[in-house]
């Protein structure tokens, strides 16, 4: 029998989805994960580090957000780039709140007004703007910001605008509560829409494969993220171990576009691809709550970014 007491069975329970839509690198990841509580998407310095849409779960007493972090927006060079944003598009028309970040620290540009205007043509939906990374700007940036956002808002959306402005940084927790507040509060009445403590609803696969992905990103450079793109190959117990003692294989390809990066990926004598294995590692161990025998192959698959085969066995 259900539990009424302390089950989220009151009238003002709230459930539904909100979409972080901006542009690449404006920290939808990062606030993701500030909001769940837990690491469910990777984040990075290089631009376009999602490349799908995750599902990050907040729980509270008054309701249920789920958060749907995408790749970042923007004018598409590749195929794969205009395929992100398709993705993008497709995810607006179906969630209850849209969140658009934009950085504290950066000039709103042509990137933002593209977005803007994109925004403008979804009918019907509270779009809230969010000023992330208020922790690199002072008070009297912060402001300017708050009040250039607003401008952008009711040119581009026309009336008042934007639902909401609302500053936060994801890095120290300034407002990050008072994000879900507000995104909360859009969301219709309903009964939970996931169980009690789901997080995410990633497959365990993907979210190994991003930890890969985020771990070989460190630290390298250019055209390097772009090319890089990571698959599990299976997961499995390794045969004649103890049941308290359980190891599992993890077989992996990473594949770049040519061989000149196949080269950086596994560096002099094989050191960084044994340095993102063992980074790696430690993240998929944590997650799966088991030890690993972590098998990295770099392999080249010429030009993927741009050829719809590849792309599609890729899992774009
Ligand atoms: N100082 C500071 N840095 C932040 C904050 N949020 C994100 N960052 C940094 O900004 C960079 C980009 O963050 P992500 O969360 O990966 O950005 P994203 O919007 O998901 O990027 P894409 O997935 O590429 O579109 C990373 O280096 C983060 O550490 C913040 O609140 N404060
Ligand atoms: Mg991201």
């Amino acid at each position: 029998m259900a539990d009424t007491t302390t089950g989220p069975a009151g009238p003002e329970y709230r459930a539904g989805f909100a979409v972080l839509v901006g542009r690449p690198n404006a920290g939808k990841s990062t606030l993701t994960n500030a909001l769940v509580g837990q690491k469910v998407a990777i984040t990075s310095a290089k631009p376009q580090t999602t490349r799908h849409t995750i599902r990050g779960i907040v729980h509270r007493s008054d309701g249920q957000l789920i958060l749907v972090d995408t790749p970042g927006l923007h004018r598409p060079r590749t195929l794969l780039g205009q395929r992100l944003n398709d993705l993008v598009a497709e995810t607006l028309s179906e969630v209850d709140a849209i969140g658009f970040c934009l950085p504290a620290n950066e000039r709103i540009g042509p990137g933002d007004r593209f977005i803007a205007n994109q925004l403008a043509g979804v009918p019907r939906k509270p779009i809230v703007a969010i000023v992330t990374k208020a922790d690199l700007v002072d008070r009297a940036q912060l402001t300017e910001q708050l009040v250039a956002v607003d401008a952008l808002g009711r040119e581009a959306l026309g009336g008042d605008g934007f639902a909401d402005v609302v500053p936060v940084s994801a890095q120290d927790g300034f407002q990050v509560s008072t994000v879900a507040d507000i995104l909360i509060n859009r969301m219709p009445a309903s009964p939970p829409l996931y169980p009690d403590g789901e997080l995410t609803d990633e497959p365990e696969a993907v979210m190994v494969a991003e930890l890969i992905r985020e771990a070989a990103l460190e630290g390298v450079r250019d055209e390097l993220p772009h090319s890089l793109a990571v698959v599990v190959e299976e997961i499995v117990p390794r045969e004649g171990r103890s049941e308290d003692n359980p190891l599992l294989d993890v077989r992996v390809n990473l594949f770049v576009e040519r061989p000149s990066q196949k080269a950086i990926i596994i560096g002099k004598g094989g050191s960084r691809l044994r340095e993102v294995g063992s980074t790696a590692r430690r993240g998929i161990e944590a997650l799966l709550g088991t030890r690993i025998y972590l098998d990295l192959h770099v392999k080249v698959a010429k030009d993927w970014q741009r050829d719809p085969k590849q792309l599609g066995r890729l899992g774009f």
